[in-house]
């Protein structure tokens, strides 16, 4: 059977669960408590995910207490024990409490190193944190998507938008698609501004500082390809942020909902710095969706916007999106392949043009092959961030485990890297 996947999203507010509300919930508790609920709720949305990636059954091993989940006559299931084939994954009961309230991801305690399990099952990961979205949140994972304009004719999804558009038509836009290329909304000059800032303000970055991120490129130099809090450096940035024109966007980004700008006082804005032929670390981020890591329904959408300094086209580090995957959890090791069931779609900018997503769509960034790049990426949110501290909330050791995977994780190497472009 197959679902249609959702419609037009009507609020890009998803949040379904509240820190404060986050208990220790053990396995018995979970598997005999919530999960028959779970399955009777969102079971066919499950069995479609699995049915359609071919994936084999997933067992938790908390501490000793093993249970798989999988179907059994195409019906989503849990059996003590290891079933055939199942990918193991070994929890301690916090991390299972953690996994189990939608805290931190099977990808987020992988990049952090917190499972036994082989890097080998790295897709196999993937695969159930999607099924386990479509159980725990009824996000579908496989369907049909249809893209309409406000009145229901097929929307263009290469349309980019221009600051004297109908804000509205973007928003629809945004929720449509999960993501929006605005075209012109920034001052060139402003840009080679804080291009230049950009190269002023690299030395006083360095490997290690817990402010930036580096990456190795093929003839071992060590580049510094994040800077983080860039406003600090940068007076043209803090006046683009704090700028009629920045809070033209929140006003259309938000429609309904309330959206607030990164608070200025923290990493507000990221000056990334795209080198050629990158051989080690992350300088071009692969597919991902920026709740990967875990806490989907405690933060989504967080809006991403990716300011481009210098021209973002093809070969020079083009951010490309999966439209539609805010609205079906197809997995990031699936996008982009010949198994993907949503095409990805490049957006190349000139600069001063922005593009955004949502942070439930999936995007990648491609390695440069002609030009090094700069975009700047910071977002909104929505405008009470509830409990994002209280106890329970895993929120700082996900941001920990983001900001070391540049030392646990590495793009593929650059094609340029083997001489390949
Ligand atoms: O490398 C890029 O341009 C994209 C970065 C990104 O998506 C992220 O940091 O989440
Ligand atoms: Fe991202």
């Amino acid at each position: 059977m197959t679902t249609s996947g959702p419609g037009t999203l009507t609020s890009i507010d998803r949040r379904t669960r509240l820190d404060a509300d986050m208990a220790e919930l053990g396995v018995d508790e979970f598997f005999a408590g919530t999960f028959p609920e779970l399955a009777d709720r969102n079971g066919a949305l499950v069995e479609d995910a699995i049915a359609r990636l071919d994936a084999r059954p997933l067992a938790l091993d908390v501490a000793g207490d093993v249970r798989s989940v999988g179907l059994v006559d195409g019906r989503l299931t849990v059996t003590p024990g290891v079933a055939d084939g199942a990918v193991i994954v070994d929890l301690t009961p916090e991390l299972f409490s953690s996994f189990a309230q939608q805290q931190q991801s099977l990808c987020c305690l992988f990049i952090g190193g917190l499972l036994r399990t082989g890097a080998r099952f790295y897709d196999d990961l993937m695969v159930w944190d999607a099924a386990w979205l479509a159980l725990l949140e009824g996000w579908p994972v496989v369907g049909e998507l249809t893209f309409v304009d406000r009145d229901g004719a097929p929307l263009d999804l290469h349309r980019a938008f221009t600051p004297d558009d109908d804000p509205e038509e973007a928003n629809h836009f945004l929720r449509e698609a999960g993501f929006l290329h605005l075209a012109g909304w920034l001052d060139g000059d402003d840009m080679d501004t804080i291009a230049t800032d950009v190269e002023r303000a690299l030395p006083s970055y360095s490997p290690g500082d817990g402010n930036s991120w580096w990456a190795t490129t093929v003839d071992g130099t060590e580049r510094c390809v994040r800077l983080q809090r860039f406003h600090e450096h940068s007076p043209t940035t803090l006046g683009v942020l704090t700028g009629d024109r920045w809070d033209q966007l929140r006003v259309t980004l938000q429609g309904t909902d309330a959206l607030v700008p990164r608070p200025l006082e923290g990493n507000a804005i990221e000056a990334l710095v795209k080198p050629l032929a990158v051989t080690k670390g992350i300088s071009d981020v692969p597919w991902h969706r920026d709740c990967n890591l875990g806490r989907h329904a405690y933060g989504c959408c967080d809006t991403t916007v990716g300011i481009s300094v210098t021209d973002g086209g093809e070969g020079r580090g083009q951010l490309r999106v999966v439209p539609g995957s805010h609205r079906l959890a197809m997995p990031s090791s699936v996008a982009g392949t010949d198994a993907a069931w949503l095409p990805a779609l490049p957006l190349p900018t000139r600069k001063g043009d922005l593009t955004v997503h949502l942070s439930c769509t999936l995007h990648e960034a491609q390695p440069p092959t002609l030009d090094e790049r700069i975009v700047m990426y910071t977002g909104f949110g929505p405008a009470d961030h509830r409990s994002r501290r209280s106890r329970g909330s895993d929120s700082d050791a996900i941001v920990r485990i983001r900001e070391n995977a540049q030392y646990t994780t590495s793009q593929a190497p650059s094609p340029m890297a083997s001489g390949g472009a």
